[in-house]
């Protein structure tokens, strides 16, 4: 942006500066959905961490009011007030100011960071008022702005004062912006998610959320001293565990890393990076440091205990990784992020301080503990003999696969070969499907009626999964292909649908079936899911059809309810128990019709959420798998 010259170009472009982040919001927080939403308050206690990484503040209150605003408090030395060069409060500053933080931070490491560096000037920017409360110097320091624009007059150029205190702290109130998020309705399990993740990742820092809302006054303190060995112990959950957590942690130029892993009985990885405290989904350099290393030095370990004779390969880095559970966290002063949703740590110095500090650490770990290591490089050599045995399956299945996708004649595929508008609908059972074929957009919408149960890809191994014929159907008529941990062959920019909708009824078999797709989408083709093509089709629960006026279909038990209050005069009420019992022009109106249909689009918002999502649908227990989809179902939105 060209800067005026002008003598009060500063303050214009600050001004500027909010402006341009309510107009696009997007590139600020990366979307306006729920999870910008929640965006903010990561945000804003990022800073909160900040103030806990410089070493003033042990706790952090996150609470969800019942006004639907948040508040977010800490214990550090709170936000400098004093009168700045420019004539207003530091503080004015902190919140009107694009990336101000680092400004005031004499520590020249900024440990912590939003999403893209975001400050807590995006979230002033993006709320109906932010409020702020200041202990410091003995007293209570008070400024609030709405919209971005601060709104307290100030007293010879200072913040006025509410009250005396002791204490010192920032707390924080803020309303976001209705005109500006598609919903304003905070999620309590992504937030406690993050919080609890927050809390792992710092072992000293005490999280206590609350939500008040809905009458509510659940209140949940997050302090795990045990750190990231604490979190991987909870991803592993009840997974039959190889050895016990492995934990090391070291500097390298500069750079702090931290990782902890430890093997699983199971036939992928799980390993998460971390860089500042945020999450990393799409990896990145770090990830990439320690992949290599870790297994450089494993097959120098394999040959030495006679392990690999001269004549065999080396292992490959996915069969080392067979089983494990890692976390690699690392602390850098300038982290770049690329990729897709710019989540992908960037800096080739990552990956060697990473790299070093683990070839360090590891090589004096099995050296002490070489029971350990064997049962590492066991789980290696498990996975390289399956893989073996997976690439002929492979290279056999594929080359008849390409003449199977003709012969395939379940697919009703669209005329239109405009992947941005076409959509595919996944419908589980024959009957719903036949109505679905007839009642649909032939243009642009295809219908793939799948029966019964799809195999469960989590327990499959790949040749089981690609011999199943609903499965190859699906990958063929997406058309991009698929990845596994031996090889990536997904390209998503093939992908020939813009919306791939999964629709089942409303029932345990079909949240069962909804769960299942999921897992294949997840393990096998995650950019899917990454870059929202996935959607859960909600059909009806109910028609409501009064004796005068319109009838009326109903989502959930919830409209049922508010239908039932607001509609005068009798009605009879058609409950639905599956699709098969809607004809085609019903399915057409509730499910299909892009003006009229209410999809939920599948998002995974964070690690543990990654993690616990495969959790959640490996297991054999029902009750949580209907959780995942119903909770995310209730968040249904409209498509239009
Ligand atoms: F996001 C935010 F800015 F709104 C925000 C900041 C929200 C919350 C809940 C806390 C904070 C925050 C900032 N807590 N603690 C701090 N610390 C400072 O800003 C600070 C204090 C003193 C000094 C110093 O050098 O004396 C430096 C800094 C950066």
């Amino acid at each position: 942006m060209a800067k005026k010259n002008t003598y009060d170009a500063e303050s214009i472009s600050v001004l500027e500066g909010l402006e341009a982040v309510r107009k696009r919001p997007g590139m600020y927080i990366g979307s306006v959905s729920t999870k910008g939403l929640n965006h903010l308050i990561y945000e804003i206690v990022d800073n909160a961490v900040d103030e806990h990484l410089a070493g003033y503040c042990s706790e952090i209150h996150v609470t969800l009011e019942k006004d639907g605003s948040a508040t977010i408090a800490d214990n550090g030395r709170g936000v400098p007030v004093d009168m700045h060069a420019k004539g207003v409060p530091a503080e004015r500053l902190v919140y009107t100011t694009l990336h101000a933080g680092g400004k005031f931070d004499d520590s020249a490491y900024k440990t912590s960071g939003g999403l893209h560096g975001v400050g807590s000037s995006v979230v002033n920017a993006l709320s109906v008022y932010m409020d702020v409360e200041i202990s410091r110097d003995g007293y209570i320091h008070h400024d609030r702005y709405e919209k971005g624009n601060p709104v307290v007059e100030l007293v010879d150029g200072l913040l006025p004062k509410l009250g005396k205190t002791r204490k010192t702290g920032t707390k924080v109130n803020f309303l976001p912006d209705g005109t500006i998020f598609e919903k304003t309705r905070f999620k309590a399990e992504d937030v406690k998610s993050r919080m609890h993740e927050t809390a792992y990742l710092n072992p000293e820092l005490t999280i206590v959320f609350e939500d008040l809302r809905d009458g509510k006054k659940e209140k949940i303190t997050y302090h795990e001293p045990e750190g990231i060995i604490g979190f991987i112990q909870d991803l592993n959950g009840k997974k039959e565990k190889i050895h016990e957590p492995v934990y090391f942690k070291g500097t390298a130029d500069g750079i702090e890393v931290e990782v902890a892993f430890q093997y699983v009985n199971e036939f992928h990885e799980n390993i998460l990076g971390f860089c500042n405290n945020i999450y990393n989904s799409e990896g990145g350099m770090h990830l990439t440091g320690f992949k290599t290393t870790f297994t450089t030095v494993i097959n120098q370990y394999a040959r030495e205990l006679g392990i690999l004779k001269d004549k065999d390969a080396n292992f490959t880095g996915a069969d080392i990784r067979n089983g494990m559970t890692a976390i690699v966290s690392i602390k850098h002063p300038d982290p770049r992020f690329e990729g897709q949703t710019k989540t992908k740590l960037d800096n080739p110095d990552a990956a060697k301080a990473t790299s070093k500090v683990t070839g360090d650490e590891i090589v004096r770990y099995f050296d002490r503990n070489l029971e350990t290591l064997k049962k590492v490089i066991g789980c290696a050599e498990k996975a390289a003999k399956i893989r073996k045995t997976e690439e002929k399956a492979k290279t056999n299945l594929l080359t008849k696969q390409k003449y199977s996708f003709d012969s395939n004649g379940k697919l009703a595929n669209c005329e239109s070969r405009d992947a941005s508008k076409c959509e595919i609908f996944i419908v589980e059972g024959d009957s719903a499907g036949g109505s679905a074929k007839t009642a649909r957009d032939r243009m642009y919408q295809a219908i793939l009626p799948i029966r019964g149960k799809i195999l469960n890809v989590e327990k499959a191994t790949i040749d089981k999964v690609l011999a199943n014929a609903e499965i190859k159907t699906m990958i063929n008529a997406f058309g991009c292909g698929f990845s596994e941990g031996y090889g990536n062959d997904f390209d998503i920019s093939k992908l020939r649908y813009d919306k791939i909708i999964i629709m089942a009824d409303a029932d345990v078999d079909g949240a069962h079936i909804s769960t299942l797709l999921l897992t294949l989408f997840y393990r096998f083709m995650k950019e899917l899911i990454d870059e929202g093509h996935v959607y859960i089709a909600m059909p009806p629960l109910y028609k409501a059809m009064p004796k005068k006026g319109e009838e009326e279909y109903l989502y959930d038990d919830k409209a049922l309810e508010c239908y039932r209050k607001t509609h005068e005069g009798p009605f009879t009420l058609q409950r639905y128990k599956g699709l098969g019992e809607m004809d085609a022009e019903q399915l057409w109106e509730t499910t299909l019709n892009p003006e009229t249909r209410i999809l939920k689009r599948v998002e995974i918002e964070d690690a543990r959420m990654a993690s616990a999502v495969t959790e959640m649908l490996m297991g054999t227990e029902v009750p949580p798998r209907r959780e995942f989809i119903y909770e995310n179902a209730a968040e249904a939105e409209l498509d239009v």
